[in-house]
């Protein structure tokens, strides 16, 4: 499948930084909230180290940002997740499920509060506005909704905040994790935040003037050439490595918080308007699947990514990797739990994986 050609039309959305990321010499594409999203540059494993041990620049505008607005927008991304928002200060994210009033996850967006009345949602890949519009609608809230004219852009690792630091100065360094600041480009303030869909370390850039997008982007890449900056996007390695879930990949609207072992993320015991609360606090304990990892020694050849044990299908894999570090073959998959009640292993063709917990933990595998 890797060597197919994606035809790009309108539909198939460029960003404000596309000149730039094809000069960079993109090999492949995914499309991601009907946008492109560069997923290569040299290799997947090339594009991992170069991750790890320096620093990248990733074109994430396909993460839009649905802004809500208006006196209501607060209760109205309370309906949509059963996380707790009251305590969030302005500028700050929150990952975060959005359920609907069956528990099943929407999306799981980082929530992003910008101001009193004004709140984004920076989404994962499903269409989060047309609900959102529809809640609105149905609820009669006095609400605005729509994608804001935002490209956020990443740039990741070790030596990440050296280079946001030479950009955007000295204040970056004193961003917490997960909480933002406005600074200037150009003369041009924009959210600076310290997030990223990896666990190197980075930053995103909301971007809010398109005309700013490859200036940026040069003045990235030209001051930061002593750090060994390259073109990158959010690396398969790296993000099943680090237990990063992919919505659409690991999960959908077919599954809950709990299936996924995002339970940290609901609130069961907040006294908040939450629509899908309800429905979760009556599912919690009694989920039929669970969302582990299986990792084994050798790549291992899935028939339509079945996991079949005694002839019977046990589980279904959502995601999986060869990790160059730690020489395994690393499996999310989303398992039965009644087989998990009675096994620690799965062999597939004879190769036997252990299950374990997500994330991974490499301490205790190696
Ligand atoms: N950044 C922004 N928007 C995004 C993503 C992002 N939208 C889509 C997608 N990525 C959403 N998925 C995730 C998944 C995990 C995290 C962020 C976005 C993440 N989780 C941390 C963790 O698991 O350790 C911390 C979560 C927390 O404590 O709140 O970073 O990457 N803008």
């Amino acid at each position: 499948m890797a060597d197919k050609i994606l035809s790009i039309s309108r539909r198939t959305r460029r960003t404000p930084y596309s000149p730039r990321v094809e000069a960079a010499g993109v090999k492949g594409y995914t499309v991601y909230n009907h946008m492109l999203l560069p997923t290569i540059f040299e290799s997947n494993e090339a594009d991992y180290w170069s991750l790890c041990e320096d620093v990248q620049v990733w074109d994430v505008s396909c993460e839009r940002q649905i802004e809500v607005s208006g006196p209501d927008s607060e209760r109205l991304i309370q309906l949509m997740t059963p996380r707790d928002i009251s305590r969030a200060v302005i500028g700050q994210g929150l990952y975060a499920p959005l359920c609907d009033e069956t528990g099943a996850i929407i999306n799981d967006p980082v929530l992003i509060k910008f101001a009193a009345d004004n709140w984004w949602i920076s989404i994962a890949d499903s269409d989060v506005r047309l609900w959102a519009r529809g809640l609105a609608r149905g609820f009669g809230l006095d609400v605005k909704v729509h994608e804001a004219a935002i490209w956020p852009l990443a740039v990741q690792g070790p030596k990440a905040q050296q280079l946001v630091t030479r950009v955007f100065g000295d204040e970056v360094p004193g961003i917490r994790f997960f909480r933002s600041k406005m600074l200037e480009f150009r003369g041009k303030a924009m959210m600076v935040m310290r997030s990223g869909y990896s666990k190197q370390g980075g930053f995103e850039i909301y971007l809010n003037d398109p005309e700013l997008a490859e200036p940026l982007w040069d003045e990235l890449f030209a001051i930061g050439a002593d750090l060994n900056v390259r073109a990158g996007g959010p690396n398969l390695i790296e993000r099943i490595e680090s237990g990063l879930l992919s919505y659409g990949n690991d999960m959908n609207f077919n599954h809950n918080p709990f299936e996924c072992g995002l339970d940290a993320f609901v609130d069961l015991d907040a006294e908040i308007e939450s629509m899908s609360l309800p429905a979760l606090r009556a599912i919690k304990g009694k989920q039929v699947h669970q969302l582990v990892g299986i990792v084994f020694d050798q790549t291992v050849e899935f028939d339509e990514f079945g996991v079949e044990s005694n002839g019977q299908q046990v589980g279904d894999v959502r995601s999986q990797v060869w990790s160059p570090r730690y020489r395994k073959f690393l499996t999310m998959v989303m398992m039965k739990r009644d087989f998990l009640n009675h096994n620690t292993s799965v062999t597939i063709d004879g190769i036997t994986g252990k299950i374990v917990d997500l994330p991974f933990d490499f301490d205790a595998i190696t």
